[in-house]
């Protein structure tokens, strides 16, 4: 009883870390939202629709912030992920991609008292922490975070539409990788990870009534479906500047988009590096869902937001939501996705 008192008020906690009262905005933040279509969201509070796509009150602010304010540099390398597609295990592979050279211990079981090279970083900290999201983190609270210290290539994350990244990262010559995934196992993630941070509202708690929105493309950065086409259409026409990725692809063919990942960013493994030290299988072994769930950083640990590191790592397979859509769901989020999809030839 105890136990379930404190869920309910972390979870209270979580939710008011991500919802600002209207004098926390700027006046143009203010002015703006005053004029967006708005509806209840998943939390039973209202969010708006800026741009097309569907975000809390505190979230256009961070929006606007980098909208206006961050300056891309063509050296940069963005990740950029729908909700739930598998943004914390592409953090985890992009980072350790381009720190390899460091040659840092892997291994997970490392006493890190009792090695003489030092642990990686991933074996201490959330890949979260280790790449920071533009418009939650970074721009959230700010209009000039201090970004001094990221050393070159900065790798750095974001949600956003396509439509509304800044100016800035369209402009230049950055490198974009973009992950999606079945929109039905990202409904099926994004309805457990929700459930963990909303305080229990008893009459939004049944998943008809989120999947009802979920379709509807009301939910966090949604549209899905418009999300990932934006990002689909550009990296047609721009290819070699937005890598367009599936989760399942990377579940099924793990060394093959590895390798392209690391020659996308300009970090190519070397013939050395594929054969005899197996860096690449060293790199998948680190980040697998497994490796990375057992951490310790990741058992107990939380996020400046207060989320608990281990609420990322739920099942981490393709296909769960047969454990969960009726077939009525089914039929309904499948007629969405051939209506958005079918004619660009977009299968997951
Ligand atoms: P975010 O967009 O809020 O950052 P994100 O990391 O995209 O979250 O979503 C977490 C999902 O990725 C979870 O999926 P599930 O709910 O279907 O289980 C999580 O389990 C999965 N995930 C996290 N890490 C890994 C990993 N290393 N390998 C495979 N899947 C992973």
């Amino acid at each position: 009883m105890a136990a379930e008192k404190s869920e309910a008020a972390n979870a209270v906690s979580l939710v008011q870390h991500f919802f600002k009262q209207d004098e926390e905005l700027s006046q143009e933040c203010q002015n703006l939202i005053t004029t967006l279509p708005t509806e209840s969201d998943w939390f039973s509070v209202q969010i708006y629709q800026y741009q097309g796509f569907w975000h809390m009150k505190s979230l256009i602010q961070g929006i606007l912030n980098c909208q206006n304010h961050f300056q891309a540099h063509d050296s940069d390398i963005l990740i950029v992920t729908p909700l739930k597609c598998g943004t914390t295990w592409l953090k985890a592979l992009v980072f350790s991609i381009l720190n390899r050279k460091n040659a840092y211990n892997m291994n997970p079981n490392l006493d890190p008292t009792r090695t003489s090279i030092e642990p990686h970083p991933l074996l201490s900290a959330n890949p979260h922490v280790l790449v920071p999201n533009l418009e939650f983190d970074l721009y959230f609270n700010t209009t000039n975070p201090d970004l001094s210290s990221f050393q070159s290539p900065r790798l750095l994350s974001s949600h956003l539409p396509y439509v509304s990244l800044p100016e800035s990262v369209k402009q230049s010559r950055c490198k974009i990788v973009y992950l999606c995934r079945n929109p039905k196992d990202v409904f099926v993630s994004l309805w457990h990870f929700m459930n963990r941070l909303r305080p229990e509202v008893e009459e939004l708690n049944t998943m008809e009534y989120l999947f009802e929105k979920f379709c509807r493309g009301v939910t966090f950065f949604g549209p899905f479906w418009d999300h990932v086409l934006g990002y689909y259409k550009e990296s047609l026409e721009r290819p070699e500047r937005i890598m367009f990725l599936k989760y399942k692809e990377l579940k099924s063919e793990p060394v093959r988009v590895l390798k392209d990942l690391g020659k996308f960013i300009g970090y190519t493994f070397s013939e050395k590096e594929e054969n005899n030290g197996d860096v690449v299988g060293d790199i998948l072994r680190l980040c697998s869902f497994e490796s990375l769930r057992n951490l310790e950083v990741n058992k107990s640990g939380k996020l400046d937001s207060g989320v608990e590191n281990k609420a990322y790592f739920r099942r981490g397979e393709v296909g769960d939501w047969k454990n969960f859509f009726t077939i009525d769901m089914i039929k309904q989020i499948e007629a969405i996705t051939e209506d958005k999809f079918g004619k660009h030839g977009l299968k997951f």
